[in-house]
């Protein structure tokens, strides 16, 4: 193919070979881009490509996408199955029957020694969704401990209950063309060009062609903050502040939707009564926006015709994260931005499927956003899936990260991880290490087995990854997209599916549960189980989804068979004549008085350390620290500081510094910038052994979720500059 001036060098872009091109959707962000993997001769993936007709991304893929076929040869990938007595030794081979029988056997050991919780099963938003639900099967009908969660509790904990608080359910209202119709978006605490940047691209286009005002909530000046007709670089921890302020000039003004309001919410008279305490002046003392601001941007936002919000974990990852949650969902009440093209409030997700395990993992209660604390609910699954009602737990167990403290107080004493990495993502890593070290038994099932859990375990199961299995994922805006393998696992890997079904014949021996092999059957099994409910899937499978390129659900047998099923799915959740969750049908309106818990700066450590991503990178790098076209970018632990107090400090561009907080401390490269203001430093958690060594990461009471952008610090300078990189290159790993 040649590009540019045709007289003068033209670019020629190597011929990969490719013969044949294979379907599936991207396995990295919850944009759920569709992709085309190429294949050449020999059947080796060689290169992606964009998927045209697909509605989410439209050809289009980013830095990551792009790579993505790279994963399947990457380094580390895990080969065969590891076991060891104590996690200090070193590995041995095994075989998958032997590494299977010990962990089943491990699990019932003890299980009868400490009782059916004391093992927890930790999972994540990164498989695919048959494989979440049979996971849930496994361990909710044969396995029973209660202490089951995901990594989804330091990612959407705060959205699902702040949705399950206002709406009475989880399940976002609105979806990516809201952008098409919208007069206002407001962006809470997110990046949406470096962290879903397919999702930017739809809404900058959007943007552009109709010039809506895009107001962005965030301390840093970001990529997206840039492109913002107002940013608002709000106080750390205080967006309830500022939303209750924002409320406050709505009534005052009277701009509410009083009829709205009316007929489709209960609560309205203790909302008015809180948000009265939060006038501007005195919000703006909190908060750190200036009272004509808060004016202005209420203003806009209650008077367009339909206004929007987005959010992500800058709002999430709050000690105040779920009310954030509820705070964004009770300004669209009041204004009637609910269900309506272009008026909704949309949390935008993280994994690519961690609205997947939020539908069928059974975490945090039972399938299909059934809850355990629901007699019927608990019912209809026992019945459907052939088991004793009595044998589920009567209320959810602990989340991910009350997991980890029962371990530390001895309470749980075996751990199975799949396909997260709690050594590298949760807060206050020294803890979190002790707490690994302390256990009887761990069970790590990853794509890769160098990753920092493996450290801790005593048998590795190795999984396959993205395409090389086979299932759906859900991404943000509630659409299913259909992965197929494009090809198998390296080695002995199996797919996690493949392995879970293996378990399960252990768990199972009468064989009275029935766990299908495949995974296209799996899903007509919860298809069945999805009738009349929120996320009614009964109308798809997995043919049909990859024809359209994904749909979203709603998609119902009942409009399948009238003829009334809209091609591609459900847009959008409680249109403006529909109803909530809640048992009259109404939404909450729930007051938020604001408690400031947070780890603040003082003069020990004076400075905030916010903690979030790159574009080029995934998380603890596992996959994106081997793929060199990511990784290139930056390769370093490093930090944003403002160029005045790197000056202050006598810091220049490229020196290592020590970070010092109350937990430990980390060694990172200065990297003067204005996007942070100077009294806060923004630390990407990508790198070994770093950011999670210095956060705190207190709790939100409602979700859970770890506080991860609230911590603070000290800035040290160092002497032995050879010395310090040396140690940065231990961080760097891989
Ligand atoms: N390239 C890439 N993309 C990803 C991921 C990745 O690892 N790499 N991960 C995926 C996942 S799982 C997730 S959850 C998403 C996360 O996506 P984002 O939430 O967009 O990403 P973050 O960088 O974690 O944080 C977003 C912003 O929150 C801001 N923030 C910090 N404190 C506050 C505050 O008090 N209030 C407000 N309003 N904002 C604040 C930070 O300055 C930061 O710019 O990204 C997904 N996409
Ligand atoms: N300081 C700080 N910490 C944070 C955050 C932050 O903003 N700041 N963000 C938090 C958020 S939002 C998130 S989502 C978490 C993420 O935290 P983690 O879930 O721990 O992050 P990952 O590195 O994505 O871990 C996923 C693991 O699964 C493996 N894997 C990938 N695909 C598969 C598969 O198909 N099968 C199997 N078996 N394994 C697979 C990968 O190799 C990797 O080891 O981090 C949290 N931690
Ligand atoms: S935007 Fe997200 S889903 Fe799309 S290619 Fe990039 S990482 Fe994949
Ligand atoms: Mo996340």
């Amino acid at each position: 193919m040649l590009f540019g001036r045709k007289q003068k060098n033209p670019i020629k872009i190597a011929d990969k070979g490719v013969v044949e091109w294979k379907y599936a959707a991207c396995g990295y962000c919850s944009t759920g881009c569709s992709i085309e993997v190429g294949l050449n001769a020999e059947g080796k993936p060689v290169t992606s490509r964009g998927v045209a007709d697909a509605d989410v991304n439209r050809g289009k893929l980013c830095l990551k996408g792009i790579f993505e076929h790279e994963l399947f040869t990457s380094a580390g990938r895990g080969t065969e199955p590891l076991m060891r007595e104590q996690w200090h030794q070193d590995w041995q081979p095994a075989t998958w029957d032997s590494a299977l029988d010990k962990v089943h056997d491990e699990i019932v050991r003890i299980q009868a020694k400490y009782g059916r919780d004391s093992v927890a099963i930790i999972s994540t938003g990164q498989m695919l969704t048959e494989e979440f639900y049979t996971l849930g099967k496994l361990t909710r009908g044969l396995i029973g401990t209660n202490n089951y969660d995901g990594n989804t509790t330091l990612c959407m904990a705060s959205a699902v209950s702040g949705y399950k608080r206002s709406f009475g359910s989880d399940g976002p209202p609105g979806c990516y063309e809201d952008f098409e119709h919208t007069d206002c978006l407001f962006a809470w605490g997110s990046n949406l060009p470096e962290q879903h940047p397919i999702i930017y691209w739809r809404m900058k286009e959007a943007q552009e062609k109709r010039g809506f005002p895009l107001i962005v909530v965030d301390p840093r000046v970001t990529m997206l903050a840039q492109n913002a007709h107002i940013h608002l670089a709000i106080t750390p921890g205080t967006d309830v502040v500022l939303m209750n302020a924002m409320m406050h000039v709505i009534f005052a003004e009277k701009l509410e939707d009083s009829s709205y309001i009316e007929t489709n919410t209960n609560g309205i008279d203790m909302l008015r009564a809180e948000v009265a305490k939060y006038d501007p002046v005195t919000a703006s003392k909190i908060c750190g926006i200036d009272e004509d601001t808060i004016r202005v941007v209420a203003r806009l936002y209650a008077k367009a015709g339909a206004a929007m919000a987005i959010w992500t974990m800058g709002i999430n990852q709050s000690t105040h994260g779920s009310d954030g949650v509820v705070g964004i969902n009770n300004l669209a009440l009041i204004t009637g931005n609910i269900g309506k093209p272009g008026g909704t409030s949309l949390s935008i997700t993280g994994q690519c499927n961690a609205m997947g395990t939020r539908e069928w993992s059974s975490c945090s209660g039972l399938p299909n956003y059934r809850a355990l604390e629901n007699p019927d609910h608990r019912a209809e699954i026992a019945d459907f899936w052939g088991i004793d009602p009595e044998f589920f737990p009567k209320k959810r167990g602990m989340f991910q990260t009350d997991i980890y403290h029962a371990i530390e107080s001895g309470q749980i004493k075996g751990l199975w991880l799949i396909a997260t990495n709690p050594l590298s993502s949760l807060p206050n890593s020294a803890r979190v290490r002790k707490a690994m070290e302390s256990l009887e038994f761990c069970a790590v099932q990853d794509c890769y087995h160098d990753t920092e859990s493996a450290q801790y375990a005593h048998v590795y199961l190795p999984a396959g990854t993205w395409a090389e299995k086979d299932g759906v994922m859900t991404n943000t805006e509630r659409r299913i997209s259909v992965v197929k393998p494009v090809t198998p696992p390296p080695g002995q890997a199996q797919p996690d599916l493949w392995i879970f079904n293996r378990m399960a014949e252990r768990f199972n021996q009468s064989g009275k549960v029935n766990f299908p092999e495949k995974a296209a059957d799996i899903f007509l099994e919860m298809g069945k189980l999805s009738v009349g409910r929120l996320a009614d899937i009964s109308g798809m499978n997995h043919e049909l989804l990859e024809k359209q390129r994904g749909i979203q659900w709603p998609y119902t047998q009942e409009q399948v068979k009238n003829g009334e099923a809209p091609p591609k799915g459900g847009k959008r959740l409680y249109t403006v004549d529909g109803t909530f969750s809640y048992a009259d049908g109404k939404a909450k309106l729930i007051p938020l008085p604001f408690i400031d818990n947070n780890e603040v700066p003082d003069e020990k450590f004076p400075i905030w350390l916010n903690t979030g991503r790159l574009i080029e990178h995934w998380h603890g790098r596992t996959k994106t620290g081997k793929i060199g076209n990511n990784n290139k970018y930056s390769p370093i632990p490093f930090i944003e500081i403002n160029p005045d107090l790197a000056a202050e400090l006598n810091i220049e561009r490229g020196e290592y510094v020590r970070l010092v907080s109350r937990r430990s401390d980390a060694v990172v490269m200065a990297m003067p910038t204005q996007r942070v203001p100077k009294n806060m430093v923004f630390l990407p958690f990508h790198f070994h052994d770093c950011a999670n060594r210095l956060t705190l990461g207190l709790l939100d009471p409602h979700s859970r979720q770890p506080a991860y952008k609230q911590s603070a610090v000290r800035i040290e300078r160092i002497a032995n500059q050879m010395a310090a990189a040396k140690l940065s290159m231990e961080m760097r790993k891989f």
